[in-house]
């Protein structure tokens, strides 16, 4: 892994989890203050300018964090452990989405639903192949298809975050269906 893919994941446990691993703050939208951030991640002993933070930003695989119009501060998009609002949209789900998760979970997930976990949410996508890249993760991916327009259907809310992640607060067991070895594979 690259010093730039380290810094990268420092950067997002200090965004989502643990702003105090480099002494800063977040206020309650999940703003830092670039400067602040700069300084707080230097003050570690790992190297960052805001060149570099600003190409980090710019090139990040999955679009995790957003600078606000002046660059003055910094916010991941999702992903949240600590109770922030980032302002999320409500949004009309498509009819199916998907949950990359693991062989081993499956059995408490059946029983419990799909909990957030750690996180404020639960996280879903539009695609299997983004799913089965989740899954990895954990271990031998499993790729679950929530029946999303249902859930709607009864009231559930959904989110859809700057970078294209659908969130929800939990679903339960009823919407959840294992998908197919076949197409996970194929996905
Ligand atoms: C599982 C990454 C037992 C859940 C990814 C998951 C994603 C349960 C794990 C984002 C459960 C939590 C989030 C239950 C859920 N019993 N296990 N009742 N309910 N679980 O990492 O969805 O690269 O917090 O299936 O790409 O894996 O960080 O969530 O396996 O978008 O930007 O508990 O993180 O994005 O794991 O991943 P996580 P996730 P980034």
């Amino acid at each position: 892994m690259s010093k730039r893919d380290h810094l990268s994941i420092f950067i997002s446990l200090l965004l989502r989890h643990k702003p105090q691993a480099a002494g800063i703050e977040l206020d309650e939208h999940g703003w830092a203050d670039v400067d602040e951030l700069i300084a707080g991640i230097n003050s570690t002993g790992r190297q960052i300018t805001r060149e570099i933070l600003e190409e980090i930003v710019a090139s990040d695989s999955k679009q995790r964090y957003s600078l606000d119009a002046d660059h003055r501060l910094i916010r991941a998009n999702q992903g949240h452990s600590i109770p922030v609002d980032v302002e999320l949209k409500e949004k009309n789900p498509p009819e199916i989405l998907y949950h990359g998760t693991a062989e081993k979970f499956l059995e408490n997930i059946f029983k419990k639903g799909l909990m957030p976990m750690n996180r404020l949410y639960v996280h879903l996508s539009p695609d299997v192949e983004t799913a089965v890249k989740v899954g990895k993760r954990h271990g031998k991916p499993v790729v679950l298809e929530v029946d999303s327009a249902r859930m709607r259907r009864d009231g559930e809310i959904f989110y859809c975050s700057e970078n294209g992640v659908w969130l929800t607060k939990n679903v339960k067991p009823e919407y959840l269906k294992r998908l197919c070895e076949m197409r996970v594979e194929i996905g």
